[in-house]
């Protein structure tokens, strides 16, 4: 019956859509039935938060009935772009993906378009300028994590003086070169800092989110850098490779040299629960249910929202401790 009414609905939709020009059938073409196909299009598998994020998406199409396309991108554009030209050939019901970097999407964004095909955008944004390009963006506000980040330090900065030196050095890991969430943080950050002048940021690199990356790019600043404070990392990933050159160079993390980060996945609150980190504010990667709401709205041409924000909240040690048995991911 439920589906007899599902099908009756979608068809009286379809015949109402059909009258304005809407040549999609009332069908999934991808599936050939009235169940919503998804192509996802995902980053990669570069960190602990992009795992979470991956299996949260993959559980809840499960949930939803929604078959899902997955593609990993190994954090390369041109991966991306060849996914989504694929997704539209397939002529799945919907597209969504998280954009390895904000520009270069404008062209494949049309195509989707032209094709009828509504995009869902997750996680990270692009820099297009038409909003028609896309239903909705879900996901977190990175320029207040960055302030987030930055109003703790600030808030503690006599605490982050660790050299007594008045002057409090900072070495920026920074996320991919032109993601969302590298450049807002950064923004974010440095709007916050500017309330206490002795904070200033030393050296700031790419660690490319990984935690390999951080690891390597936090050795380079351990030799060129003397009296290093304070390390701002954009992910939790990037600060426990930090960590491991800290102890390497023989000297405490979050003693010797305080650590904040961004993410709050089980690792990083496990650092944080240990003192080796400082503070983490807390990014959700948990968008899989939100995704599949938003999709079947879209799918059923309803409106939705332009932008979608995800709930998030930050924390310190004692948190951490009280919150990591309870943490999902
Ligand atoms: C943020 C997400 C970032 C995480 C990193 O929403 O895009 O990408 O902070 C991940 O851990 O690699």
């Amino acid at each position: 019956m439920k589906r007899l009414m599902a099908a009756a609905t979608s068809l009286v939709l379809a015949g109402s859509l059909a009258a304005c020009g809407d040549d999609k059938p009332e069908t999934s073409a991808a599936s050939g039935d009235d169940s919503i196909t998804m192509g996802f299009a995902q980053v990669g598998a570069e960190s602990g938060w992009r795992t979470a994020n991956t299996k949260s998406v993959q559980e809840a199409a499960k949930a939803a009935g929604i078959e899902l396309k997955f593609s990993d991108a190994q954090q390369k554009q041109e991966n991306q772009l060849k996914a989504i030209r694929s997704f539209i050939q397939q002529k799945v019901d919907v597209i969504s993906f998280s954009p390895v970097v904000e520009t270069g999407w404008d062209t494949v964004l049309m195509e989707a378009k032209r094709a009828n095909i509504p995009v869902i955008l997750t996680d990270r944004a692009v820099d297009s300028k038409d909003t028609s390009l896309y239903k909705t963006f879900l996901g977190s506000d990175f320029v207040l994590e960055g302030k987030k980040a930055g109003e703790w330090l600030v808030k503690q900065a006599d605490a982050a003086d660790v050299n007594k030196d008045g002057a409090i050095k900072v070495v920026e890991l920074q996320g991919t070169t032109g993601a969302a969430p590298a450049i807002d943080r950064k923004e974010g950050f440095e709007e916050a800092m500017k309330a206490n002048p002795k904070i200033a940021i030393a050296a700031s690199q790419t660690g490319d989110f990984t935690r390999d990356g951080g690891k390597k790019v936090m050795e380079s600043f351990l030799k060129a850098q003397k009296d290093i404070d304070v390390v701002f990392a954009h992910n939790d990933d990037m600060g426990l490779g930090a960590i491991e050159a800290i102890e390497a160079a023989g000297k405490k993390p979050g003693k010797d040299i305080q650590i904040i980060t961004i993410d709050a996945v089980k690792d990083g609150m496990t650092a944080l629960a240990e003192g080796k980190i400082n503070y983490i504010v807390e990014c959700n990667p948990l968008l899989g249910p939100q995704l599949m709401d938003l999709a079947k709205k879209v799918v059923a041409k309803q409106d939705v929202p332009q932008r979608v924000l995800t709930e998030e909240t930050a924390f310190d040690q004692a948190a951490a401790k009280a919150a990591l048995a309870s943490r999902q991911y």
